[in-house]
């Protein structure tokens, strides 16, 4: 596949330019570097007209919105804090999947289960940011402030949201704050910190952003770069299908009788 206008690809390093690896190739897009091991931010690619800058993965909806790059992949998590102006959300990638939670610490134990499982000990009792629980005015860190502050004004609950750009896990362990709004994938994080998920705000996967002029001015090599990414993920949709209904078709224990066996 050959694109006949100039294309600039906006990804983040990390996982979503390794997940995404896999589906520009079926573009016929190869990136000649690697930003894990080259500082270049600018990577070329076998295609002459197609080059991947590498960005904060909070910042492509910003270089895809003002034109700097005419696509881009970013997390939904991203794009609804982003609120989406001045781009087109045209695929569903199905990458770099989690869930946007509030967390917080576990509701107070009754005393009877505290000798079971004691409640944490750091900021023991600040889990209470539910307004029926504890404070009126619950504090809530996050870097997803918008996101935050939709959710609890949905639900008619007043908060405090406070802005972090890291570590958020931390807040409630140190009384900076009674609850989080984070990104959980396996839940290990929240695990390891003693935090438990409270309420689920959104499905995450990351998405082909396209810049609004781009999408008219470069429509051929935009649209051959979106039919092919839809394919691709189509493709490896039906492949993960079907070795789910393999893992489930097969039991557990299979057991052959051998050679040896003693009937
Ligand atoms: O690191 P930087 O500040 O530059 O940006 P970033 O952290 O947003 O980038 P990156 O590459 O970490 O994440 C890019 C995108 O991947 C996010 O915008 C999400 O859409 C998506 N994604 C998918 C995740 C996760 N899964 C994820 N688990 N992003 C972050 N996490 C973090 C989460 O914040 C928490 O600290 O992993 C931890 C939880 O993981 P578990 O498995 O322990 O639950
Ligand atoms: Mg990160």
């Amino acid at each position: 596949m050959a694109f006949a206008d100039p294309l600039t690809i906006a990804l983040s390093k990390g996982r979503i330019f390794k997940e995404t690896l896999p589906l520009l190739a079926h573009a016929g897009i190869a990136a000649l570097e690697d930003p894990e091991t080259s500082r270049k931010l600018i990577l070329a690619t076998n295609q002459a007209n197609v080059k991947l800058i590498i960005v904060r993965a909070s910042d492509v909806p910003t270089y895809v919105q003002y034109g700097a790059a005419d696509l881009g992949v970013a997390g939904k998590d991203v794009l609804l804090e982003h609120g989406g102006e001045g781009l087109y959300e045209p695929l569903d990638l199905g990458i770099a999947r989690c869930r946007l939670m509030v967390a917080g610490l576990p509701p107070r134990v009754t005393a009877d289960a505290a000798v079971a499982a004691p409640s944490p000990r750091a900021g023991e009792g600040r889990g209470e940011w539910d307004q029926s629980r504890g404070s009126a005015r619950p504090r809530i860190a996050t870097k997803y402030v918008k996101c935050a502050e939709r959710h609890f004004a949905a639900k008619g609950q007043q908060v405090e949201v406070i802005k972090l750009y890291g570590s958020m896990e931390l807040a409630p362990l140190v009384g900076l704050a009674d609850g989080i709004v984070d990104l959980v994938e396996s839940g290990n994080t929240l695990k390891a910190n003693g935090l438990v998920p409270l309420e689920h705000i959104a499905d995450i996967s990351s998405r082909l952003v396209v810049n609004k002029a781009a999408w008219k001015m470069k429509h051929a090599s935009v649209m051959a770069l979106l039919t092919a990414l839809r394919a691709a993920v189509r493709e490896r949709q039906a492949a993960q299908d079907q070795s789910q209904a393999i893992r489930e078709e097969s039991p557990p224990f299979r057991t052959f009788p051998g050679p040896f066996s003693i009937q």
